[in-house]
């Protein structure tokens, strides 16, 4: 108990620190702007390994019961809803690149055809709000053993439909919890929320949470994200 109090205690510090840097990232030392710059860059990569470290693979998020799901779901993207990209879900495909040996890319039929879990859990954007739904799909971990990925590499990274791109470190991306998401409350995903496939890792904020994925690639090289790049804490876990 008190490990796991200390563990929240110190990932919630830490979080705290990913806020109070934020606005710093708009300060500019007129005699020193370099100094102060990688200062902060030093301080949000440390805070990523530090909360890398802290990561247990075996920690499940929590799960709810069905009467529990937020009916209707909210959206949130980077434009509005009216905005939203139509993927024709009999055409798409899920491009696969980086250090994959069988980079075949996948159709919806043959992701549908992989064996699915389901999970009910919350997610939890950094706006302060939080939804509790239900998704389906096929567990990350599986896929990328599946296509012969090198699990060895520290990135996984999304591109999507709407030009949004995050990316996640490897232990994240093997978690039994992280997965290609298909379904919504046992219905295809909706364009909204990210049809025709999503990644859905309850471990990790909203914003960690890429809609309408096109391409998944696995590489050392940091890929970084549409918020991330912005400041936001990149490990960011929930
Ligand atoms: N393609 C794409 N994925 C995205 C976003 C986006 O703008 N585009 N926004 C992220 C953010 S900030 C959040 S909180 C969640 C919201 O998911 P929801 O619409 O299912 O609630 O999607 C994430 N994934
Ligand atoms: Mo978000």
């Amino acid at each position: 108990m008190i490990k796991l109090d200390r563990r929240s205690i110190l990932l919630r510090a830490l979080a705290m620190g990913a806020i109070t840097t934020l606005p710093a990232c708009n300060y500019e030392d007129p005699n020193n702007p370099d100094l102060a710059d990688k200062f902060l860059h030093a301080m949000a990569a440390w805070n990523d390994r530090v909360q890398a470290a802290l990561f247990d693979p075996h920690t499940l998020a929590p799960s709810f019961r069905p009467d529990q799901i937020t009916n209707p779901p909210r959206f949130n993207a980077f434009y509005d809803i009216s905005q939203v990209p139509v993927v024709d879900p009999a055409s798409y495909t899920l491009e696969l690149g980086g250090q994959i040996q069988d980079k075949t890319a996948w159709t919806l039929p043959a992701l549908q055809a992989l064996p699915q879990t389901s999970q009910i859990t919350r997610l939890i954007c950094v706006e302060g709000w939080r939804v509790i739904g239900q998704w389906g799909g096929v567990p990350l971990g599986d896929f990328l053993r599946r296509v012969g990925a090198d699990t060895t590499c520290r990135y996984v990274s999304f591109k999507c439909a709407d030009g949004y791109y995050s990316s996640i470190d490897m232990a994240s991306a093997l978690h039994p919890q992280t997965i290609l998401a298909l379904s919504f409350l046992n219905a295809p995903l909706t364009p909204p929320f990210g049809a025709p496939i999503r990644l859905r890792i309850p471990t990790k904020l909203g914003f960690k949470n890429p809609k309408s994925v096109m391409q998944l690639a696995v590489t050392n090289v940091y890929p970084g994200g549409y918020w991330e790049d912005q400041g936001y804490d990149w490990f960011s876990g929930s």
